[in-house]
């Protein structure tokens, strides 16, 4: 049994998210979790809440709400959403955690001792109008990189290049938009990157297995020249997770805390102690290669703009740290997402978000039209449109109508049990066969997260099975040969059982619906594909399930279009 330890991009505290966050990292994290699952595997699946850092302090400003009083309530309601999403974490955490405190305190007293730790005089922006200093989302201005003129004071969003809020042309306050700004010196911590250049480069050229779109971004900024230049680890903020080397003060860095990028991926970490404290599991064995973790294969998911913090920046705390972490093996990353002919803003609130989306459908009709079309190779677009037909096609047309069909045909013929008479024949050995070869390609896509190509591989799998019906069509077979129609209905019944077990990572709760209607918990994987299809006997009970999917009308789609085309309030 193989044991993977996955995590999602752990979302700002900032707001509900969009359904363009949700397929760049949850839920193609869920569908890889649910698979190793499904196949038996050992899983351990964590998130977490991002709750420090500016985009903690605006939204709560914004809110009118004490910081830490947002962040509670933000996560109850992320988690909450999580949950009806049917995104299964093992455990959710809060990277405000005292877990998270100490450990990200820990990394810093090691880096320290490493001699990875500078203290310098830095340059930080203040507005005299707010009289405050002005740290990353605190600030926008235009990228000095590619010119792009919303760029946030720590990472301009559209060339993923990570900044420093001196760096910005044009800058104003995030705050009050005020341009009466002067340059002042603070001093604050560096992480040495610059030291661990040769490490990291030699870390990321062995990884020739992962996609091209995580190294290019990692090259590109460990090249750069100044991509891995050092980097300050403090702000001049309130919230956040205290300056302390271990458990000691750090002399002349009261009142600061460590930055928000700093202490978001050892929340990764700190997760696992959480869920560990809250049932008396060992995370240890999850995370530390001397005690069990070195035959762990750990998987990332996020969406591209996190990529340089997580093939640079994070393996820099962990390699310096000189302790024996485990690294990341596999990081999967995604384009974004873009809603009917522009981008989905959170901060403009544009698109569909994830609790709106639930107040239209149920979470599987969002959950395959996102994975099918998710932003692998280059950036995807959501219209209404694509939606309509491919949750009328894939989902109602293919999918729901073979479990209609067939239920609906046994029970008027032969009742509502699995019918023994006759034997599996040449048509129904040709279908096994073709679903064999189609099941293994789908393994293998799943194994490799292809997201979109097991998305095809796998409706194919449910056309092969429509085909099938059509052609056996088990309702003239009966006039002329009830036994042979008998057989061609129990493999029917059998095939829904199968396409619950396949289809659970991307559509869990139809998967559920459809093993609660053929009567059964048996999930085995089909490694043997024949036998699979044997499972359901003659004699088996089942019932007809309601309507699986219900089709989404013209109505209903420019309804929504128009819904959906202002901003949220
Ligand atoms: N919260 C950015 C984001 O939500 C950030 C990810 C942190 S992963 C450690 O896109
Ligand atoms: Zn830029």
């Amino acid at each position: 049994m193989a044991r993977h330890l996955i995590t999602s991009a752990i979302p700002y505290i900032n707001g509900i998210k969009h359904l363009g966050n949700l397929i760049g990292s949850q839920l193609p994290a869920d569908l890889y979790a649910r698979f190793q699952r499904g196949r038996g595997n050992e899983v351990l699946f964590l998130c977490a809440t991002d709750e420090h850092g500016t985009p903690a302090e605006l939204a709560a400003a914004k809110a009118n709400k004490p910081v830490a009083e947002f962040c509670a309530e933000m996560h109850d309601v992320q988690a909450d959403i999580a949950k009806r999403f049917a995104l299964s974490f093992d455990h959710f955490g809060r990277s405000s955690s005292p877990q998270n405190h100490a450990l990200t305190q820990h990394f810093a007293g090691k880096l320290e001792e490493a001699g990875l730790i500078s203290e310098v005089s830095d340059k930080q922006v203040y507005s005299n109008t707010d009289g405050r200093f002005l740290p990353d989302r605190y600030i926008e201005g235009t990228c000095p990189n590619c010119g792009y003129d919303k760029a946030r004071g720590d990472q301009c969003e559209n060339c993923t290049k990570q900044l420093n809020p001196v760096d910005l042309i044009d800058p104003r306050s995030a705050i009050s938009g005020s341009t009466d700004l002067e340059v002042r010196e603070t001093k604050h911590l560096h992480l040495r990157q610059s030291a661990l250049r040769d490490e990291l480069d030699a870390w990321i050229d062995s990884k020739s297995d992962w996609p091209v779109l995580t190294t290019s971004i990692a090259k590109k900024w460990l090249h750069d020249g100044d991509g891995l230049r050092d980097r300050g680890i403090t702000r001049d903020l309130d919230w956040g997770i205290p300056v302390r080397k271990g458990d000691a003060d750090w002399p002349g860095m009261e009142g600061k805390v460590f930055y928000v990028w700093f202490d978001a991926p050892i929340e990764y970490i700190a997760c696992a102690g959480e869920w560990a404290d809250a049932t008396g599991n060992d995370w240890e064995r999850w995370w530390r290669t001397d005690k069990g973790a070195d035959d762990v294969r750990y998987t990332q998911f996020m969406g591209k703009d996190n990529v340089p913090f997580h093939t640079l920046s994070f393996p820099a705390t962990i390699l310096g740290s000189g302790e024996p972490w485990k690294l990341v093996d596999y990081i999967k990353s995604f384009n974004f997402l873009n809603y009917d002919g522009g981008q989905f803003s959170t901060s403009q609130g544009r698109g569909v978000f994830m609790d709106q989306a639930l107040s239209l459908l149920p979470a599987d009709y969002w959950r395959w039209w996102l994975l099918s079309h998710a932003p692998e190779s280059s950036d995807a677009e959501f219209t209404w449109e694509n939606f309509q037909q491919s949750v009328n096609k894939d989902l109602a047309d293919v999918l729901g109508n073979f479990v209609s069909r067939i239920t609906k045909f046994c029970r008027s013929k032969f009742g509502e049990a699995v019918p023994a008479a006759g034997d599996y024949g040449e048509q129904e050995l040709a279908l096994i066969a073709d679903l064999t070869t189609r099941i293994r390609a789908y393994e293998g896509y799943m194994d490799a997260m292809e997201v979109r190509k097991s998305a095809q591989e796998l409706r194919a799998i449910w056309v092969a099975g429509n085909e099938y019906l059509q052609s056996a069509a088990p309702w003239v077979t009966f006039k002329t040969d009830p036994d042979r129609a008998a057989a061609q209905v129990r493999l029917g019944l059998n095939l829904i059982r199968l396409y619950a077990v396949l289809s659970a990572p991307f559509i869990p709760n139809a998967s559920a619906d459809m093993l609660a209607a053929m009567q059964t918990e048996d999930t085995a994987w089909p490694d043997d594909v024949a036998a699979s299809l044997s499972t359901l006997v003659g004699g088996h009970a089942f019932t007809v399930p309601e309507v699986l999917f219900a089709k989404i009308t013209d109505e209903q789609r420019d309804d929504w279009q128009e819904r959906f085309a202002g901003v949220r309030d």
